[in-house]
């Protein structure tokens, strides 16, 4: 039997939030966000669109029957509906998590545009209050750099406890290196990324501005550490592009050495 494929990209709506002058307010996840969200994620997350397919290859591989599946800090639904894709067993749950009502709002609509019959349950409400339990899949997409830093560490501990062993939690980060040269290098490629995308440099110069005070980089060796000290027995890297990697971390099986 063929799966039931997605159907295609939600239409895009293009990103001109930053184009003309503003002030440097935070940026928040609103209506006037989520209505530009596919375009704007695609043109200023290098990888977004390759981590994304993956997603539904990873949780394939480490879907276990019976279990909960988690996409915390869902947005409009790309990565949920990947999960959704790559779960086989009818006896899973998927539950996607945003606090941003305006998100939730228009990722019903796309879920309910899928074609795939696996229920998805949605929650508005902020992933630290999220319950997890008996989970094998976990996604955090490029959402844990928005959680307030001190939060952090609690959050994948509880994530961790929540995994059955064998299970995973894929982790997509915008990360800052330890070298101020690799840095600055990495900084400019990524800029070079959004102008090659048709984002002027007033755009780029003022959605940094606005993105810096909530999006909070930490760096891989901190990801690596604190993955372990939460509960996770293996860390893999297996995507980097710029200064935007997608992390596996595993809950070794109890028969693992
Ligand atoms: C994708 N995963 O397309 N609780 C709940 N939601 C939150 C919280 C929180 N504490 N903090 C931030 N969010 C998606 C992309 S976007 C990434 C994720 C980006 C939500 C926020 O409302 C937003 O929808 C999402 O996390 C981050 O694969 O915009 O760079």
């Amino acid at each position: 039997m063929t799966k039931p494929r997605r159907p295609s990209a939600p239409e895009q709506v293009t990103d001109r939030l930053f184009a003309t002058e503003r002030r440097p307010e935070d940026f928040r996840f609103d209506a006037s966000v989520a209505r530009v969200f596919p375009d704007m994620i695609r043109r200023s997350v290098p990888g977004y669109t390759t981590i994304i397919p993956m997603i539904e290859v990873i949780t394939e591989q480490y879907v276990q029957p019976g279990s909960h599946c988690y996409d915390l800090g869902c947005s409009l639904g790309a990565s949920t509906l990947a999960m959704r894709h790559g779960i086989s067993h009818s006896d899973c749950t998927l539950v996607g998590v945003d606090n941003s009502s305006a998100m939730i709002e228009r990722c019903e609509h796309y879920i309910a545009l899928d074609d795939n019959t696996l229920p998805v349950t949605l929650r508005c409400e902020d992933i630290l209050d999220t319950e997890l339990n008996d989970a094998s899949v976990t996604t955090l997409n490029f959402t844990l750099q928005f959680v307030d830093p001190e939060k952090r560490a609690s959050l994948l501990a509880r994530i961790a406890k929540a995994t059955r062993p064998g299970g995973v939690l894929i982790l997509s980060e915008k990360i800052r290196f330890e070298s101020e040269a690799e840095q600055t290098i990495q900084t400019r490629l990524h800029h070079e990324f959004k102008r090659a995308n048709g984002y002027s440099d007033l755009e780029i110069s003022q959605k940094r501005t606005a993105i810096e005070q909530v999006l909070i980089p930490e760096t891989l060796s901190a990801h690596r550490a604190r993955l372990v000290e939460a509960g996770f027995d293996n860390v893999v890297v297996w995507y980097q592009c710029f200064n935007f990697v997608s992390m596996l971390a595993i809950k070794a099986n109890e028969t693992d050495e």
